[in-house]
């Protein structure tokens, strides 16, 4: 999230035309921490309580705000009403709390009875609030977006034995594999570079259009040229997080250690999972949070929602809309309302029974809410493979060998001075980024560098529930590549008998699951690898997940290509050891082939719903 504050600050717009059932008060503090350190703490208590109530903790990088009671109670209309006591704090080295911030600070070495970690520093906020606050009823919770979720998540190792609740919406897992920072080993520039200059800058936040000055950032990271230039010429290693980038280019240990997939081998506290179909930062997160944890989860406390939602979309407005799209119903209010808000009160209040199941998820294109006895979905489900065939088209059926033997392939021209724009330009740094994901991807489907297949229209509905992996079968003429794989739902066009009712939407490429891989991580995420120039080999991407109806005369599209920028940096198409520290000369055009015949029959793999 870089051009929202969640929880703290973002939701601050959401209602603040809420009427008000209950006055808060804010009271602020500085908790001292076992070190010492002093973390900038508001504590906003209803006063018109009549019972003793738990606490709400929020814990932030992106600065707590200073609204008064009434305003904060506003902007939290579903939870101020029901009655906690929030508690909203700077983590440690943000706005107004002392000592150093460290980005996503890894958990520290148990052994170690001095180490801190935000863990430590939960710990101690926790056990000066029971102390400190009257008429609490000795119950926390944590709730939190993105970092705040990360932060939430971080609270619940060896948690504070009061800590009840943790709602842990759209929580980064891996920083490496598929959060902010990374995907599959690819870079994601624009993300990285602006997240490190806005948080790292200052204490607070500074805004990186400072140093984008150009209104079209592709052409900016553009003339940026190579990621050497980023220290040379700009930010002269004075931004940690970027020092680090460059430093460990690879999935070494220190990316290992930041991510959760270590530390959560056990279901400490009641854990509500959350996530958005096209969350542009933290979609991988989530749902990797909630595997790892429902590996452990013999009490069943451990559960997942997913709705249609962009990053912390969940917590803003109604919730019925995303760019074009409607769902015909308000999915976030729905979540506050019915989900989130009983989740806490039943695990803080003892108020009330859960009706939650395993997993809820809401289905896209028929839009509804669908319960799931477990994620991925285990009954009624194929696993079908989508064939790439000839003239851009795709079917269930497999390809047969070609009659000479010789391999059928399409084949494109990826030049890394002309890339892919992940969106239509100009890319306005401060606008657009929320909605990318569901951007319509007719704007490149033309172009001579991206693959494009397609089914014919659907005679019937088509629903998938569950993980969609692409397994494409390639070869570049190149010692390295990236390869980006897009799953596009088709609407009908104006002429069809099922055009879509806004005519808004007719023709529209709907993106439901794209990502990229960078091949050179293809043997393994820590061994990069030079690419033999001209072997077919291999490439996995696994998307996190779906729960989308192609709905009757919609076309099923899959998109290949090699460039997506500048959200994910560009390969020099010639291996080098550490593409951060590449120069011009190494960056080269390189020819791409997508095989289609017989043993190197390229697919989507998808699991569908209903027997065939
Ligand atoms: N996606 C943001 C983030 C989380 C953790 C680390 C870096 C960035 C956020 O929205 O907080």
């Amino acid at each position: 999230m870089t051009r929202s504050r969640m929880f703290a600050v973002t939701l601050v717009f959401i209602g603040i035309a809420a009427s008000l059932n209950a006055q808060y008060k804010r009271k602020d503090e500085m908790i001292p921490m076992r070190d010492g350190v002093r973390l900038y703490t508001q504590i906003f208590t209803p006063d018109n309580a009549r019972e003793s109530l738990p606490f709400l903790l929020l814990r932030t990088p992106y600065g707590t705000g200073q609204l008064d009671g009434a305003r904060f109670a506003a902007s939290l209309p579903e939870l101020s009403t029901e009655g906690f006591i929030f508690v909203s704090q700077d983590i440690r080295g943000r706005f107004r709390s002392e000592g150093q911030f460290v980005m996503l600070r890894q958990p520290r070495e148990p052994k170690d009875p001095k180490a801190l970690d935000e863990s430590t520093d939960t710990y101690d906020t926790i056990e000066w609030l029971l102390k400190n606050v009257p008429n609490n009823n000795g119950r926390v919770g944590m709730a939190g977006t993105s970092y705040g979720a990360w932060l939430t998540v971080m609270g619940t190792l060896d948690p504070h034995p009061a800590l009840k609740a943790a709602v842990e919406q759209a929580s980064p897992a891996d920083m490496w594999i598929g959060d902010d920072f990374h995907h599959n080993g690819a870079f994601r520039l624009s993300y990285g570079f602006e997240y490190a200059y806005r948080m790292e800058s200052s204490k607070e936040q500074t805004d990186p259009g400072q140093v984008i000055d150009r209104l079209d950032a592709y052409d900016w990271y553009l003339h940026l040229g190579p990621l050497s230039n980023v220290n040379k010429n700009l930010i002269h290693e004075k931004l940690p997080t970027w020092n680090d980038f460059v430093n460990h280019p690879d999935y070494d240990a220190f990316w290992k250690r930041q991510g959760f997939a270590p530390w959560l081998n056990r279901v400490t506290v009641p854990t509500l999972n959350v996530a958005g179909w096209w969350d542009q930062e933290d979609f991988y997160g989530p749902m990797k949070i909630y595997e790892l944890l429902e590996r452990h989860d013999t009490a069943n406390q451990n559960f997942l929602v997913v709705g249609p939602w962009n990053h912390g979309g969940w917590s803003r407005g109604e919730g019925r809309k995303l760019g074009r799209l409607d769902f015909g119903s308000a999915t976030s209010e729905y979540y506050r309302k019915n989900i989130l808000t009983p989740f806490l009160a039943f695990h803080l209040k003892g108020k009330g029974k859960l009706d939650l199941p395993e997993a809820l998820t809401f289905r896209t294109g028929t839009n509804e809410w669908v319960r799931h006895e477990s994620w991925p979905p285990k009954q009624h489900v194929t696993q079908r493979d989508l064939y790439f065939h000839e003239g851009g088209t795709l079917s269930f059926d497999a390809p047969a060998s070609t009659p000479s033997g010789k391999e059928a392939f399409d084949s494109y021209i990826s030049d890394p001075a002309n890339p892919v724009p992940y969106r239509p330009r100009p890319i306005e740094v401060a606008s657009g980024w929320t909605t990318w994901l569901v951007e319509d991807q007719r704007f490149v489907d033309h172009r001579p560098d991206v693959l494009t297949f397609s089914t014919p229209p659907l005679s019937n509905d088509l629903t998938i529930s569950g993980p969609v992996s692409a397994h494409l079968f390639a070869s570049t003429s190149g010692s390295d590549a990236d390869w980006i794989v897009k799953v596009i739902d088709v609407f009908p066009e104006k002429n069809d008998a099922n055009a879509p009712s806004d005519p808004k939407m007719c023709g529209f490429e709907l993106m439901i699951a794209g990502d990229v891989l960078r091949a050179r991580y293809h043997n393994g995420m820590d061994k990069p690898q030079a690419l033999v120039p001209g072997a077919v080999d291999h490439y996995a991407i696994a998307f996190p997940g779906n729960d989308h109806v192609f709905l009757k005369g919609h076309r099923i599209m899959v998109q290949v290509q090699s460039t997506w920028f500048p959200v994910i940096d560009r390969n020099p198409q010639r291996f080098v050891p550490n593409i951060f520290l590449a120069g011009a000369a190494d960056f080269q055009p390189a020819t791409q082939r997508v095989f289609r015949s017989g043993k190197h029959a390229s697919y989507v793999a998808m699991p569908v719903v209903g027997d065939r």
